[in-house]
C-alpha cells in the first residue's frame, strides 16, 4: 500500500513529506523532482512570493545511489521565505507572535472555521497550513509516482482549458499535440487565440485587483485496463482521483470524460461501443468515458478536470469581521497570486501520478522494480490472449 503524510507552514522552515510503500530499485533522482516543482512554480499570474522561492526537493531517507531503497522516502522543500519569517514562525517559546499576528478571518479561506475549530485566536495558525504552498510538496510527492509510472509506459500531463471563462478549443488536436503545445505556453494551455485571452483576463483582473480561476484537464496515456476496483467504493479509482484532487487547495469540482454533460444526453450518446479486432483486441471509437468505467480504467486515455475557484485572497477588500472585536471590516491584502490555474494543473498532475502509482502497486505488487515489472508483463500477455 502506497500512503504518504506531509507537515509544513507556507512560511515555515520547510515542507516535508514521507512516502511509504514505493518499490526498490527505482531510479529516482532530486533533478528529477526539481523540474516537476519549477513548473509548478511557474504560469502567468503568480505573485511575489515565487521571485522569493526556488523549490529544491532533499531525499532525508529512502534513497540511495540514485536508486530508492523499498524504506519510507522523506521528502524536505525548504521555505527561502523563512528568513523573513523566522522569529514569527520559531517554534520555541518567546516567538514573535504578536508582529504578524491576524485576527481578521478572509471570506472563502479556511481562516474563520479553522480558529474557531483548533481554538486558535491567531488566524495565522491556520492560513499557514491551509495555504497551497503546500502544494509544493504534494508535487514532489506525486513526482515520485510518476517516475514509477514512467517504468510502465505511462505518461501523465495537465493542460489549462479555461481562464476566468476564457475557453481553450483542442478539438482538432491529438494527445501529443495538446502536450507539446501546453508545455510552450505562458498558461499551460494548448489553444494560442485563448492563450491571448487568458492572459488579457490576467492582467484585466490586476488592474481591477480581482483574481481568477479556471479549469485544468489532466490526461494520461499508456495505462492498461483493470487499474482500481468495482468491488467496493474505496478501491474505485473514479472515487480515489476525485478525492486527491478535490483536496487541492481551491478546487470545487471534477469532472471525468465528458463530465456533467452526461445529465443532459441521452445513454446512446454517453456510452463508448465495445468492438473488436484481431490486431487491436477490444477497442472503442469514442471516450466519452474519460477511461473509466465501472471504477477501473478501461484501456483508453484517462481524461479527468478540475475546476479551480477564484483564489480567495483578494486586493479589492471582501467584508468580513475581527475575530477579536467582532467589528465588521473590509480585508486587504499584501500579497497574493491573481491567478494560479496554470501551477494548479501541474499539482493536478501530481495527484493524479500519485493515484495511479497506488493503483499499479496495489494490482501489480513487488517489493522492487524488476519483481513489479514482471508481474505488469504476464497480466499483459493474459490480457493480449483474452
Ligand atoms: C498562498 C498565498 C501566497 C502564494 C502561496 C499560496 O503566499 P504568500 O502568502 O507567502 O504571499 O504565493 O503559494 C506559494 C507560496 C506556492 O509556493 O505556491 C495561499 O494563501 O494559499
Amino acid at each position: 500500500m502506497l500512503r504518504f503524510l506531509s507537515g509544513g507552514e507556507s512560511h515555515g522552515q520547510a515542507l516535508t513529506a514521507i512516502i511509504e510503500g514505493m518499490v526498490s530499485g527505482l531510479p529516482l533522482t532530486a533533478e528529477y523532482i526539481n523540474s516537476q516543482l519549477a513548473r509548478r512554480q511557474g504560469g502567468y499570474g503568480r505573485g511575489g512570493r515565487m521571485a522569493i522561492e526556488k523549490d529544491q526537493v532533499d531525499f532525508l531517507t529512502g534513497v540511495r545511489n540514485g536508486l530508492t531503497l523499498g524504506s519510507p522516502i522523506t521528502l524536505i522543500v525548504r521555505n527561502k521565505d523563512w528568513a523573513n519569517w523566522e522569529e514569527v514562525m520559531s517554534p520555541h517559546p518567546g516567538a514573535k507572535i504578536h508582529e504578524r499576528m491576524v485576527t481578521k478571518p478572509r471570506p472563502g479561506h479556511a481562516d474563520l472555521s479553522g480558529a474557531i475549530k483548533y481554538h486558535h485566536d491567531d488566524v495565522r495558525n491556520i492560513l499557514e497550513r491551509s495555504s497551497a504552498r503546500e502544494t509544493a510538496v504534494r508535487v514532489a510527492v506525486g513526482t515520485v509516482g510518476r517516475r514509477l509510472l514512467e517504468e510502465l509506459g505511462i505518461k501523465v500531463f495537465g493542460h489549462v482549458v479555461n481562464i476566468g471563462g476564457v475557453v481553450a478549443d483542442v478539438s482538432r488536436l491529438s494527445i501529443e499535440e495538446i502536450g507539446q503545445k501546453a508545455t510552450g505556453s505562458q498558461v499551460y494551455c494548448a489553444d494560442e487565440k485563448a492563450e491571448a485571452g487568458m492572459i488579457r483576463a490576467i492582467d484585466e483582473a490586476k488592474q481591477a485587483g480581482d483574481s481568477l480561476g479556471g479549469v485544468f484537464e489532466v490526461l494520461v496515456t499508456g495505462l492498461p485496463v483493470g487499474l482500481g476496483s468495482h468491488v467496493h467504493w474505496d478501491r474505485k479509482l473514479d472515487g480515489r482521483l476525485a478525492q486527491g484532487l478535490m483536496s487541492i487547495q481551491a478546487i470545487k469540482g471534477v469532472e471525468v470524460g465528458i463530465g456533467f454533460q452526461v445529465a443532459n444526453l441521452k445513454g446512446s450518446q454517453v456510452h463508448d461501443e465495445i468492438y473488436y479486432s484481431r490486431e487491436a483486441g477490444f477497442y472503442r471509437s469514442t471516450n466519452r468515458a474519460g477511461g473509466l468505467e465501472g471504477g477501473m480504467t478501461n484501456s483508453q486515455p484517462l481524461v479527468i478536470r478540475a475546476a479551480m475557484k477564484p483564489i480567495p485572497t483578494l486586493y479589492t477588500p471582501l467584508q468580513s469581521v475581527d475575530l477579536a472585536t467582532k467589528e465588521p471590516f473590509a480585508a486587504s491584502v499584501e500579497r497574493s497570486d491573481i491567478c494560479a490555474v496554470p501551477a494548479a494543473s501541474v499539482v493536478g498532475e501530481a495527484v493524479v501520478a500519485y493515484e495511479l502509482a497506488a493503483a499499479v502497486l496495489e494490482k501489480f505488487g513487488g517489493d522492487n522494480l524488476a519483481e513489479l515489472q514482471e508481474n505488469y508483463r504476464a497480466y499483459q500477455s493474459y490480457v493480449k490472449q483474452v
